[in-house]
């Protein structure tokens, strides 16, 4: 599936915002549903994940109304609030597409700390492109 690929309404996250799957909740308003990763890379790793369907980011920020992109965006950083990170430094991740390994095609903020994170925002590539 690509992220030009129409909304998926059986998707993992969009079954957990219908309550058919469980989660462990984290936070909830009328624009986002927070909850843990369930395979989490450090003692705080949450998603956040709007109200709505879309499919990545870019869908996100190229057709949510004004209010739900305020909304979503004050939800992450209630979460990170919440949670504490907001005061010993966090990451917001969202991953778009193929080449950043996005997997569930639901747009999703991880919000990741509770640790001190690698200096490194991603693995490098083996080799980078030559530029001259
Ligand atoms: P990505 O699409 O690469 O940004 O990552 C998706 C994340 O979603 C990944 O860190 C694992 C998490 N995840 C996948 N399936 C489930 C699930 O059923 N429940 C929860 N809580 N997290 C999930």
């Amino acid at each position: 599936m690509t992220t030009t690929a129409p909304y998926d309404k059986t998707n993992i996250f969009a079954r957990i915002l219908r309550g058919e799957l469980p989660c462990k909740k984290v936070f909830e308003n009328e624009f986002a549903l927070a909850f843990e990763d369930i395979h989490p890379s450090a003692p705080v790793h949450v998603l956040v994940i709007p109200k709505g369907e879309f499919v990545s980011f870019d869908d996100f920020a190229a057709k949510a109304s004004e209010v739900m992109q305020a909304g979503f965006w004050r939800a992450v950083g209630t979460v990170a609030r919440q949670t504490g990170v907001d005061k010993t430094g966090y990451r917001i991740v969202a991953n778009h597409g193929a080449d950043a390994h996005q997997i569930v095609f639901h747009f999703h903020v991880h919000v990741i700390g509770g640790r001190q994170l690698s200096s490194k925002m991603a693995n490098m590539p083996k080799e980078l492109p030559q530029t001259a």
